[in-house]
């Protein structure tokens, strides 16, 4: 049985912009999993990080794969860990981070995955993308996502222009 999960992307170090598109492809080349859906890419101004942090590259990919929570996670983890990503410290900027989002309706707490993403609701680099391609996704104990669509989330953060 093929399930419904939202990944969120982002970069802010070594040509964000390539880094987003490379994770994107990686994600469409994952075992047992389809690419469905890829948001518009987003400048975004850093947000929790220290303040000469870069601006990010963030986006959504809705996928379709037949791989456990926990696995798809794993292979998720592997994509960044391909990207050379690093964690000298909390929120340090990273050529590449990729969370999951979303698993269905799943919601889960264990050590190594919390469903769906504990900031998710709180974060216009996750929510603006995520709107684009999915404006009626609810988000598990939060509700509908057009709920959290206030006009301060869109500070700091402008769409780029897509190519196709
Ligand atoms: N990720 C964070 C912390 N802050 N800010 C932006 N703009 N984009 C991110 O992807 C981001 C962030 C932790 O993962
Ligand atoms: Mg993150
Ligand atoms: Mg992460």
């Amino acid at each position: 049985m093929m399930k419904q999960a939202f990944v969120a992307l982002g970069s802010n170090l070594e040509n964000p912009k390539a880094q987003v598109e490379q994770a994107v492809i990686a994600l469409s080349h994952l075992p047992e999993t389809r690419l469905v859906k890829q948001s518009s890419l987003y400048q975004t101004a850093p947000i929790d990080c220290i303040e000469t942090a870069p601006d990010f590259i963030n986006a959504v990919a809705e996928l379709e794969t037949s791989l456990a929570p926990e696995a798809l996670l794993d292979a998720i983890l592997n994509i960044e860990n391909h990207a050379g990503r690093e964690r000298p410290y909390l929120n340090a900027p990273r050529v590449l981070d990729c969370d999951l989002l979303l698993y269905e309706d799943v919601t889960l707490n264990t050590t190594k995955l919390t469903l769906p993403h504990p900031r998710m609701h709180l974060r216009g680099f996750v929510l603006l993308p995520l709107f684009e391609i999915a404006p009626d996704i609810s988000i598990p104990n939060h509700g509908k996502i057009a709920t959290f669509m206030t006009s301060d989330l869109l500070s700091g953060i402008k769409k780029l222009p897509s190519l196709s």
